[in-house]
């Protein structure tokens, strides 16, 4: 016999809704769905406090303060989840359905107004402080005795342009771009401040020097990203853009595209050599010198 009889009436067939067995609820599903939650926000905590995933080490100034703000914004962010799953485990238990009547409540306009102006200002304060670290690489004016080197992509592949003695590039003619003659960046012959220009499939930095890179592309969208510099940049067909860097380590880090650029994409990547200022001025004049 039913328990208990709502006096609304069925939409299609006008019949009396009848709700057997209500008085014993339908809880239990909701203490599952707790312990599931527990052990989703337990294995997510895991995954990040026991560094299962550790980025390389940075290797540049801005590189530490971008680690700073992403461990800062991963702190508030973690702390949030943390809050909000647990207490969600929380509410599904204590409100459970244990066949009491359903109260219907309209919502808070106070708390609405409350969490939607905290989450505003965690949002906008953490773009702020981040601020910083993004305008640093991309805003500031290069620092005194940076070196230039402009950086070209095209399908697949990345060339670095030294400036030469002369530090000034040489003009660049869309129409002379041949990479089977040997001028795959469309360095015009005829102007003298190109003749002293070297070409690298590598980009070569002496350590400790701030280095501006001018990024182009000839062709789609591309991408200059190193790890360990937490440097990311798109490389559009008809801009140059500047990004600036000082690399403060020696070693060998993989330059990556990050943008899918073609069916090559894969295999495009080159290599970003941070040497002393004796092994750079040695890798310009060897550059300078082959045919
Ligand atoms: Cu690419």
């Amino acid at each position: 016999m039913p328990l208990f009889t709502t006096n609304r009436t069925d939409p299609i067939g006008s019949q009396p809704f009848r709700i057997s067995n209500r008085a014993r609820g339908s809880g239990s599903p909701s203490v599952l769905l707790a312990i599931l939650l527990i052990l989703v926000v337990g294995a997510t905590l895991f995954i990040f406090v026991a560094h299962l995933y550790p980025a390389p080490a940075p290797i540049s100034r801005d590189a530490v303060l971008v680690d700073r703000q992403y461990h800062l914004t991963l702190y508030v962010t973690g702390a949030v989840f943390l809050l909000a799953q647990l207490s969600l485990a929380y509410i599904v238990v204590r409100f459970r359905d244990r066949g009491q009547k359903a109260r219907f409540v309209r919502g808070n306009v106070a708390l609405e107004t409350f969490w939607t102006s905290l989450t505003l200002f965690v949002f906008v304060g953490l773009g702020v402080l981040g601020r910083k670290a993004w305008a640093d690489a991309r805003f500031a004016p290069p620092a005194s005795g940076a070196i230039q080197v402009e950086g070209t992509t095209y399908q697949f592949v990345y060339a670095f342009r030294y400036p030469g003695k002369d530090g000034k590039f040489g003009r660049i003619d869309p129409s002379l771009v041949s990479a089977p003659s040997g001028n795959p960046l469309g360095i015009d012959p005829n102007d003298p401040a190109g003749r002293d220009d070297v070409v690298a499939s590598e980009l070569v930095v002496p350590v400790g020097r701030p280095v501006e890179l001018l990024l182009r592309s000839q062709d789609v969208v591309h991408n200059f990203f190193v790890r360990e510099l937490r440097l990311q940049q798109d490389a559009m067909p008809g801009m140059i853009i500047s990004v600036n860097f000082t690399a403060d380590q020696i070693g060998e880090y993989e330059i990556v595209c990050t943008q899918l650029c073609g069916l090559g994409h894969y295999k495009m990547h080159s290599l970003l050599r941070v040497v002393s200022p004796s092994e750079f001025e040695a890798f310009l004049s060897h550059q300078a010198m082959a045919p």
